[in-house]
């Protein structure tokens, strides 16, 4: 594929990402009009790299025509939650949505990679209406807390830095970085309802404010 043929591929994907973050952040909002608490705290979203998919491709041995099959994370939505507890929510309310399939799951919570990396994967099949018609196409849409995603953000800029060789000093470091991130969960978790209704307070405060 020259340059002109990635553009095209990568269309449907990027017009998925744009709407998938639409759809996630309008979730937030509406949970919270509603006055309930929100498993979310923030979306972002990205179309994964040419060079990434075709490193992706070669390591799992995915033929160039079997890309969108093979490839499941080329659109990929990843949604910060406050809470561990907030990851399962918000995966059954992903699960009850009309508007995407559920593929499979990887709980990488429970189960742990061996680098440390935590975080919630869900493959879903998103149908999105092209100017050539209706196109499924495959997301990852990964869950995590504020802690996960502060631990998985580091790694990967490290990984990226020594390109997966990364120093045994900064390999212990980064283990005991991931014991502290599972550890601050907890604690967290331990509190949450009391952060809860202090969030809550502080937001009716500021309505009240602001009315004013
Ligand atoms: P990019 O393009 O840089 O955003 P695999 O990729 O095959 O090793 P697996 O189990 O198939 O792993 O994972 P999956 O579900 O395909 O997800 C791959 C993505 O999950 C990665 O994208 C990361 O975003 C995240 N991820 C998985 N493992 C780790 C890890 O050990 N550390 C960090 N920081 N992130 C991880 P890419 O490949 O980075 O894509």
């Amino acid at each position: 594929m020259d340059g002109r043929d990635w553009k095209k591929f990568l269309l449907p994907y990027e017009q998925s990402v744009e709407e998938l973050k639409v759809k996630f952040k309008t979730l937030r909002t509406e949970l919270k009009s509603r006055e309930e608490y929100a498993p979310i705290e923030f979306v972002t979203g990205r179309v994964k790299k040419v060079s990434s998919i075709l490193e992706k491709a070669k390591r799992l041995n995915v033929p160039m025509e079997q890309l969108e099959q093979g490839i499941e994370d080329i659109a990929g939505i990843r949604i910060m939650c406050q809470f561990v507890e907030d990851i399962e929510r918000l995966a059954s309310l992903i699960r009850q949505r009309e508007d995407m399939t559920l593929v499979y799951e990887k709980d990488y919570v429970t189960n742990k990679k061996p680098s440390g990396y935590r975080s919630y994967h869900m493959i879903v099949e998103y149908p999105v209406q092209t100017a050539l018609g209706m196109k499924r196409v495959l997301a990852e849409v990964q869950i995590r807390t504020l802690a996960m995603n502060f631990w998985a953000t580091i790694e990967h800029s490290l990984n990226y830095k020594y390109r997966e060789s990364l120093p045994e000093d900064v390999l212990k470091r980064l283990s005991k970085a991931a014991e502290a991130a599972y550890i601050l969960d907890q604690e967290m978790s331990s509190i949450r309802d009391e952060i809860v209704e202090s969030q809550q307070l502080f937001e009716d405060n500021s309505i009240i404010i602001s009315r004013v």
